[in-house]
């Protein structure tokens, strides 16, 4: 069987998804949408899809099974409530939303359509973080106590995503709900958030750094931060640097997705580096392949082989720690997720 798919957006990251659809088995994104039809025209050549302008028109004409909507985030609601409506599976990119109602409506929609909705979360998605969290799931450190995420570069983001430079919102709601999810799946759920967040490109209009501790349920810590304005050579763009302690050892991420397992045996390395896709390029290569391995994860959601990861309802603790570290660096204070929202 293969599901019959449809995108909205034909922006800068899209291409990856086409190319990450064309590699996944199952799926099959037969029209593509996009306001700007020169785009639309062109990811329809290049990818071999039917174009259009207007997203309705398009669920009406091709009902679709899945729809994947990659547009920036002011247009995620409406267009996720159509796709719901038409009785897709729907994926939306992150950030899933810029505030809590626009995400409890998305999840609501979804509950009312009785279809999955998705994020498309890739950070948990990327293979070495797939085999941390196997050999934290296989018991090599015992259970985590504490975890380090460091995303620091210094590389040009807003060349590709011009929006980036302008939003006044920018550090937490463009990395830091990728650092927070991937906190989520290696530390579990989290109860509450300190962040400080600091403005250092003056070229630029919100935050572009922060650093975040997030206490999670079961008393362990992460400590998370964030800069895009840190120079270093070579760039490790778009590389998450992490350490991750348990009582029995220590798991390391370094640069170039190399892994160090350390317990009382000594050291273990594993490379994490993924091949670069057929169609990919350095630095985003283990982006793209986890673009990928989200992908053939929705395939398996389609043939009802796989729970949604991450859905919408799941998001919605991203997004709150997201939104608490924004009033925590406000007031100075600790955050309790706990009646936060
Ligand atoms: P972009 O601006 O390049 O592309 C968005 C496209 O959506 C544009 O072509 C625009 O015309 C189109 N669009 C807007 N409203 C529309 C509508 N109503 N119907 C149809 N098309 C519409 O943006 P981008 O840089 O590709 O980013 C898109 C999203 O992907 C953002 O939310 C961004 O945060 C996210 N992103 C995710 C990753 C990741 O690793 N997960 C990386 C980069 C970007
Ligand atoms: O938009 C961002 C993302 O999701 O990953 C990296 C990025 O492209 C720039 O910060």
């Amino acid at each position: 069987m293969t599901w019959r798919g449809a995108l909205i957006g034909c922006g800068f990251f899209a291409r990856n998804h086409m190319h990450g659809w064309q590699d996944a088995e199952g799926a099959d994104i037969v029209a593509v949408c996009d306001i700007d039809r020169g785009r639309a025209e062109t990811f329809a050549r290049d990818f071999g899809a039917t174009p259009f302008t207007d997203a309705q028109e398009m669920l009406t004409a091709i009902r679709p099974d899945f729809v994947d909507v990659a547009t920036t985030v002011e247009t995620h609601r409406p267009l996720v409530e159509l796709a719901l409506a038409s009785g897709a599976l729907t994926i939306c990119q992150k950030p899933f939303a810029a505030s809590w109602p626009d995400a409890l409506a998305m999840v609501e929609a979804a509950d009312r359509a009785g279809r999955p909705l998705l994020v498309h979360e890739n950070f948990r998605w990327q293979h070495a973080f797939r085999l941390v969290r196997a050999e934290i799931e296989a018991g090599a450190i015992g259970r985590p106590s504490f975890a380090r995420l460091s995303f620091r570069h210094g590389f040009d983001v807003y060349a590709n995503q011009p929006y980036l430079a302008e939003v006044e919102d920018f550090g937490l709601m463009d990395m830091g709900l990728h650092l927070f999810d991937l906190a989520r799946f290696l530390m579990g759920d989290v109860a509450s958030v300190a962040c400080h967040t600091q403005r250092l490109n003056p070229r630029i209009r919100g935050e572009d750094a922060f650093t975040a501790l997030l206490g999670h349920t079961d008393g362990g810590v992460s400590g998370i931060d964030c800069s895009f304005f840190a120079k270093t050579t070579p760039d490790p763009f778009p590389e998450t640097i992490a350490r991750i302690d348990g009582p029995e050892g220590t798991i390391e991420v370094g640069v170039g997705c190399r892994i160090r397992v350390h317990t009382r045996d000594g050291v273990r390395e594993i490379d994490g580096d993924p091949p670069v896709p057929a169609w990919g390029t350095r630095p985003w290569h283990f982006v793209q392949d986890s673009v990928a391995a989200f992908e053939a994860h929705v395939v398996d959601v389609l043939d009802g082989r796989a729970e949604p990861q991450p859905s919408g309802r799941h998001n919605l603790e991203t997004l709150a720690i997201t939104l608490a570290c924004y009033r925590s660096a406000a007031r100075r204070e600790t955050v309790d997720l706990a009646g936060f929202i």
